[in-house]
C-alpha cells in the first residue's frame, strides 16, 4: 500500500502550505514545533520556517547550525533560509498504516547554545488510494429455491487511506432481482451484502453479471469495481415432464416377443440428477417390458388379440429428486386371421333311413371362429357330390339335410366332409367329417335267381329224394332280406300237390314226395313269397 503516488511527482501541483497547517508553535509551553503536512508531499516541499519558529533571528541563524537528528530523515533544515524541508517520501500509510494519528517525532538540533528541540509533524492523509478489491470478479452460487430476503455476504474492498478517503459505501448495478445493503463490522469497516428480492429461477435466468462498486469519501470520490458473477444453481423445482400425456400404438397380434412398441419420453427442465429420468411402470406389466433409461417399451411374450384386445398402461418417469409425472400408454392389438373355424355336429342322427324324404333334418352345424371381423365370418360348404346339403340356419349354425333319395343298397353309409373357411386374407379353413349311416327300409322283393326252373324227373325215382333248388335274394337288410320259399300254385288239385312234391322253406331245395310215373310227367312252376 502507500503506492499509486504517480501523480503527484511534481512539487508544483500543490501549494506549499496548506491554511490547516499553521504551526502550532508555542515555545512557551512545551518547546515542542508542531506542524501539520499532507502526505505525499515532493521532495524539498517546505513544511514550515523552523528557524523562525523556534525564534531564531536572521543574523543569530548562520551561527546556530540547525539541523535535523533523526533515525530516519524524512526532513532537513534548508541552510539557506531555515525552513525545514520535506527530504524523503512521507507515505502516510506506510509510516501509520490504518492508524488515524499519525505524527512523525524528531529532534532539532542547534549549536551555540546546544539545544534540542522537539518536532512533530503530522502527517495528514490524503485520498490517494482508491477502494480496490482483491479479485476483478467473485463468484456466487445461489440456489433457485433461496427466499426472498435471503442475505449473502460479499467481499469488502480495501482502501488505505483512513477517515473519510476510506471506503465509506458501496453500490451495485441496478437489477431488479438483488439489491444490496451496506453493513459496518465493530471496527467500523464496511462490507457489503446482498438481498434477494425475488425468487430465482435457473430455467429462466441461470447466470447474472453485477457490478460492485466500493467507494470513498473523497472529493471526488475514488471508487473500485469488481464483477459479481452469481451462478443459479438448480433446485429440483420442475418434475419430469412427458411429450405426450397419451400415447397410442397399434399393434398386430402376431408380433413376436421383444418387438419394440413405441418410446416414451420425458424432459426436465432441471439439471444434473434433477433431470435424470428413470422410467418405470406404475403397476407392473408382465406382457411388456420397460427400458428404464431410454423409455422403450416392447412385447415381451406373444400376444393374442382373442385374449386381451387393449392395453393400457401407466408410466412414470421420475428424476433424481423424486420428483414424477405419469402419462399413459395404450396399445391397441389388431386382429390377425390366427385362427381357423370350428366345426361341431349336434343333435346328429345316428341312422337316416333310406326311404327319408329329401329335405330331412340330419344334423345341426356349429362353427366357431375367434377371431374378429372377416377374420371370423365363416362360409360353409359340402365336400364332394352326396345326397345332402347344407343351408344356412343361424349366425354360425348350419343344418345338414338330405337332398335327394337314399337307397342303403347302394350306399349303406355317406363320409360327409364339411369344409368352413373363413374370410380372412389368406383365408383358414377347417374341414370335419362324419359318417352317415343309412338304415334299412323293406323296399325289395325277393328275385329268383331264375325266372323258372325246368327239372327233369327218372320215373320211379325214390320218395323223398331233392329234385331241384330254387333260389331267390333279397338286397334287403336283415329279417328285410330273409327268404323263405314255399309253393303257392300249380296245374295240379291243391290237395294232390302236397303228395307229390314239397320245397324246403329255408333253402328252396325241392323234394319229391312219391315215386313219379310216367304218365304222370309235369313240369312245376313254384314262386316263393317272402
Ligand atoms: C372321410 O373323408 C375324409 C376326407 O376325404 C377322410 O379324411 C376321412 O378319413 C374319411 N373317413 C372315413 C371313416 O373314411
Ligand atoms: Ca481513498
Amino acid at each position: 500500500m502507500g503506492s499509486g503516488a504517480g501523480e503527484r511527482g511534481g512539487a508544483e501541483r500543490r501549494p506549499v502550505l496548506f491554511p490547516f497547517l499553521l504551526p502550532l508553535f508555542c515555545p512557551a509551553l512545551s518547546e515542542q514545533i508542531r506542524y501539520r503536512i499532507p502526505e505525499e508531499m515532493s521532495k524539498g516541499s517546505v513544511v514550515g520556517n523552523l528557524a523562525e519558529d523556534l525564534g531564531f533571528s536572521v543574523r543569530e541563524f548562520p551561527t546556530r547550525k540547525l539541523r535535523v537528528s533523526s533515525e530516519k530523515a524524512y526532513f532537513t533544515v534548508s541552510a539557506e533560509s531555515g525552513q525545514l524541508l520535506v527530504s524523503s517520501r512521507l507515505d502516510r500509510e506506510q509510516i501509520c498504516g490504518k492508524n488515524p494519528a499519525c505524527a512523525l517525532e524528531f529532534e532539532a538540533v542547534a549549536d551555540n547554545p546546544l539545544n534540542f528541540y522537539h518536532v512533530s509533524v503530522e502527517i495528514e492523509d490524503i485520498n490517494d488510494h482508491a477502494p480496490k478489491f482483491t479479485q476483478n470478479s467473485f463468484e456466487l452460487q445461489i440456489s433457485e429455491s433461496a427466499q426472498p430476503g435471503t442475505r449473502f455476504i460479499l467481499e469488502a474492498a480495501e482502501d488505505g487511506d483512513i477517515g473519510l478517503n476510506s471506503l465509506q459505501k458501496y453500490e451495485l448495478t441496478f437489477n431488479p432481482v438483488f439489491s444490496l445493503i451496506n453493513k459496518e463490522k465493530q471496527d467500523g469497516s464496511k462490507y457489503p451484502e446482498l438481498a434477494l428480492e425475488k425468487t430465482l429461477d435457473r430455467e429462466q435466468q441461470s447466470y447474472h453479471r453485477l457490478i460492485l462498486t466500493a467507494l470513498d469519501g473523497g472529493d471526488p470520490p475514488l471508487s473500485g469495481t469488481t464483477e459479481l458473477r452469481i451462478q443459479v444453481t438448480d433446485a429440483n423445482d420442475n418434475p419430469p415432464v412427458f411429450s405426450q400425456d397419451v400415447y397410442s400404438v397399434s399393434l398386430p397380434e402376431s408380433v413376436p416377443p421383444g418387438t419394440s412398441v413405441l418410446q416414451v419420453s420425458a424432459t426436465d427442465q432441471d439439471e444434473g440428477v434433477n433431470s435424470e429420468i428413470i422410467y418405470s411402470f406404475f403397476r407392473n406389466g408382465q406382457v411388456f417390458s420397460l427400458n428404464s433409461k431410454s423409455g422403450e417399451i416392447r412385447t415381451q411374450r406373444s400376444l393374442d388379440f382373442e385374449e386381451i384386445k387393449e392395453y393400457s398402461i401407466v408410466v412414470e418417469g421420475r428424476d433424481g429428486g423424486g420428483l414424477v409425472a405419469q402419462c399413459t400408454v395404450e396399445i391397441n392389438i389388431q386382429d390377425e386371421n390366427d385362427n381357423s373355424p370350428k366345426i361341431t355336429f349336434h343333435s346328429l342322427l345316428e341312422m337316416i333311413l333310406e326311404n327319408a324324404v329329401p329335405g330331412t333334418l340330419i344334423a345341426l352345424i356349429k362353427i366357431h371362429d375367434q377371431d374378429s371381423g372377416e377374420n371370423g365370418e365363416v362360409n360353409c360348404r359340402l365336400e364332394d357330390e352326396v345326397p345332402f346339403k347344407i343351408i344356412s340356419s343361424s349366425k354360425n349354425s348350419y343344418k345338414l339335410l338330405t337332398d335327394g333319395t337314399l337307397d342303403r343298397e347302394q350306399n349303406p353309409e355317406y363320409n360327409v366332409t364339411i369344409i368352413a373357411t373363413d374370410r380372412g386374407k389368406p383365408p383358414l379353413s377347417s374341414s370335419s367329417s362324419v359318417i352317415l349311416h343309412i338304415g334299412d327300409v323293406n323296399d325289395n322283393a325277393p328275385i329268383f335267381h331264375q325266372d323258372s326252373y325246368l327239372v327233369e324227373v327218372a320215373e320211379n325215382n325214390p320218395p323223398g329224394a331233392s329234385i331241384a333248388h330254387v333260389s331267390a335274394s333279397d338286397p334287403d337288410l336283415g329279417p328285410n332280406g330273409h327268404i323263405s320259399y314255399s309253393i303257392v300254385a300249380s296245374d295240379l288239385e291243391p290237395g294232390m300237390l302236397s303228395s307229390y312234391v314239397s320245397v324246403s322253406a329255408q333253402s328252396g331245395v325241392v323234394f319229391a314226395q312219391r315215386a313219379f310215373d310216367h304218365e304222370q310227367l309235369r313240369a312245376f312252376e313254384k314262386e316263393g313269397e317272402s
